[in-house]
């Protein structure tokens, strides 16, 4: 897998009337370098329809594409992977059908479950959520900083933080070891795609703090 370390994830409820694909590009002009289309709300069809053409545009700007949920929509559009969460299909099955050459990215939410998705063959696991997050259905308690940097130190892994993260905190989650940061709301909803991930890159990379 390409090492990345920004990835934005759609969050259409957050875009304000703005053109997906839109959205997306400022995001990539400003610095993500993957992107999740995660739609837990739209028909299959329509999932379809909005991959197409994020695999378009992800294709033009040599970025990662990841899709949510959705293992034969990834397939269709050949998007580069899939993310599951813990009620998913397991790894292992999962894998049986997309092969070897797809990422295979799964949520964590608890030493052991990161564990068994590094044994699993796992490429990357999100960790979080860190801090409180309306973005996501029946979330459960942020795991902390200090979880982040158990994960650090006992995981191999790419591991992505998750949850909460703004450009206001972020300085925390990666003084506990993240090196990849993951956000929704604070991307996609900002009045300023581009410059908002223009800054967290600055901040990933020390330059900002
Ligand atoms: N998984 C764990 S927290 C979360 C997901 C999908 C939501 C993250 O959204 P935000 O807006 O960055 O808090
Ligand atoms: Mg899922």
């Amino acid at each position: 897998m390409k090492d990345f370390k920004l990835y934005a994830i759609t969050g259409e409820e957050f875009h304000r009337g703005r053109e997906l694909t839109k959205v997306m590009e400022e995001a990539i002009l400003g610095g993500v370098d993957i992107i999740q289309l995660r739609d837990k709300k739209s028909s299959k069809r329509d999932v379809l329809q909005k991959a197409r053409k994020l695999r378009e545009l992800t294709n033009k700007h040599n970025v990662t594409f990841i899709v949510n949920d959705h293992i034969d929509v990834a397939l269709a559009v050949d998007a580069d992977g899939i993310h599951l969460g813990q009620d998913d299909l397991p790894i292992q099955e999962a894998r049986k059908i997309v092969g070897n050459d797809k990422i295979i990215g799964i949520s964590t939410h608890a030493i052991e479950e990161a564990r068994a998705a590094e044994r699993d063959g796992a490429d990357y696991i999100g960790v979080g959520p860190v801090f409180p997050t309306n973005s996501k259905e029946d979330v459960v308690d942020p795991v902390t900083t200090d979880y982040v940097s158990q994960i650090a130190r006992e995981i191999n892994i790419p591991f992505v933080a998750i949850g909460g993260i703004k450009l206001h905190n972020v300085d925390q989650v990666l003084a506990a070891g993240a090196m990849r940061i993951c956000a929704i709301s604070e991307i996609v909803g900002s009045d300023d795609v581009k410059g908002t991930c223009e800054t967290f890159i600055k901040k990933i990379n020390g330059e900002e703090s």
